[in-house]
């Protein structure tokens, strides 16, 4: 019997921290992809709250090292408002990006939610890419490289205040799983701070199981486990259609293996989908692996089990 999970979808249509247009219609694409039957076809109450709204992408290059930091602003305030009212109805979030820098508004709600309840947060975050620059580490000015930066206080101002304590998070609280693609300064900065990653050299060696059960180790009933799915994650030959694609990622088994191990927790309380580009994807096929992933997380294959 799975307990009923009550799960809102919030569509944040902007490419706005993005080195390429088209995960603005990210949202869409998992629409078109049937996430929400797809959910409620394993007995979970999905509501669709629409997409947010926000400002158009300008298009210019950065600024002090960031493109587009007002509008990204306004975007991530918007999804953290969300997701927050979300959190407060008692409902699941589940942000459809849009790109990664959206994960500075959503896991600052998440973690004044967690502060609020008293629970402890802990971030899962798929990804090929740390996503640790900050402005003057960039090599582009893109946000979307800067999220675990910022929501560690590493950033401008009225991007890291957006949840109303500063830092929203601590590494401590990170462990990053997939990553193959990171810049040198980045790399040393991460190391720094001693983010835990879980990078495709160590999955390579040790397994997608063993690196699941140490990523999901000390985890317990009050962990608040949050999902941060950058669909870049996966190997490109299964997910295609992202905008910063990078080889050698985790097989289809082995993200699956990746979602059944988070879901046997029975932790996760929140979760990003992010990076999805129809405008690169063929058939929309990008869109339809993630939600057959995202049905793993909430326990699609172990139902099939007696
Ligand atoms: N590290 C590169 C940069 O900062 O521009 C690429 C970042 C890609 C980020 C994608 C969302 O994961
Ligand atoms: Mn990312
Ligand atoms: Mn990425
Ligand atoms: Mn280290």
């Amino acid at each position: 019997m799975t307990t009923l999970r009550c799960v809102s979808l919030i569509g944040v249509p902007t490419d706005i921290g993005a080195g390429a247009r088209g995960a603005s219609m990210g949202p869409e694409a998992m629409r078109v992809a049937d996430l929400a039957a797809a959910l409620r076809s394993h007995g979970v109450d999905v509501v669709d709250r629409g997409n947010l709204s926000g400002p158009p992408n300008p298009w210019l290059p950065p600024v002090d090292g960031y493109r587009h930091l007002n509008e990204v602003v306004a975007w991530n305030q918007s999804a953290h408002d969300a997701v927050y009212a979300e959190l407060k109805a008692g409902r699941m979030p589940i942000m459809l990006g849009g790109d990664h820098c959206l994960g500075i508004g959503s896991i600052s709600a998440v973690a004044k939610h967690c502060r609020e309840v008293g629970k402890k947060l802990r971030i899962l975050w798929l990804d090929a890419h740390a996503d640790f620059n900050t402005s003057t580490l960039t090599p582009s000015g893109n946000i979307h490289g800067m999220p675990v930066a910022c929501l560690c206080g590493f950033g401008p101002q009225e991007l890291i205040e957006i949840g109303g304590q500063v830092p929203a998070i601590s590494p401590k609280w990170v462990r990053q799983i997939g990553i193959r693609s990171v810049d040198a300064g980045e790399k040393r900065f991460v190391h720094e701070q001693d983010l835990e990653v879980f990078d495709m050299r160590y999955i390579d060696e040790m397994g997608m199981r063993h690196t699941m059960e140490l990523a999901l180790a000390t985890l317990d009933a009050n962990t608040h486990l949050h999902i941060s799915f950058d669909v870049d994650f996966l190997d490109p030959d299964i997910a295609p259609g992202v905008g910063t694609t990078v080889p050698g990622g985790p097989t289809y088994r082995e993200a699956h293996l990746c979602m059944e191990m988070i879901a046997n927790t029975g932790f996760m309380a929140s979760l990003d989908v992010v990076e999805l580009n129809p405008a690169l994807d063929v058939q929309n096929k990008t869109a339809k692996v993630a939600v057959d992933l995202v049905e793993s997380l909430f326990g699609k294959s172990t139902l099939m089990r007696k």
